[in-house]
């Protein structure tokens, strides 16, 4: 049976009969995923905040915020978008970082 109908048995009349009707459209949202900033002990500070401001257009506030978590906990989110929008993010920031000869990472995780 094509997945635009559900099917029913039903009894009409005595006889059994095939009825159908349009199902609910199975609509899924695409999943979102993390762009997630390792810390390292060599990229500057100052680098990791300017990089924030750029590529996640976080105010200076926000960003030393987001590089200070990093730097104590390890790691932190960074934003959360679709998964072409993430993967975008996540090489621009390491390849703006090799530019610079830092070894800050950042990786996506689905939500
Ligand atoms: N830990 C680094 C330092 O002490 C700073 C840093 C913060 C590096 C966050 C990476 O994702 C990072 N210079």
């Amino acid at each position: 049976m094509s997945d635009i109908y559900n099917s029913h048995d039903i009894e009409q009349d005595g006889e059994l009969t095939f009825a159908t009707q349009a199902a609910k459209p199975k609509l899924k949202r695409p999943p979102l995923y993390k762009v997630i900033m390792l810390n390292d002990d060599y990229t500057p500070m100052d680098f990791v905040v300017e990089v924030l401001k750029i590529f996640f257009s976080m105010s200076s506030e926000q960003a030393f915020a987001v590089m200070r978590a990093v730097h104590e906990q390890g790691k932190g989110v960074c934003g959360v978008y679709s998964k072409d929008i993430a993967e975008t993010k996540a090489e621009q920031v390491t390849q703006c970082a090799r530019d610079n000869e830092y070894p800050l990472l950042c990786e996506i995780e689905q939500e």
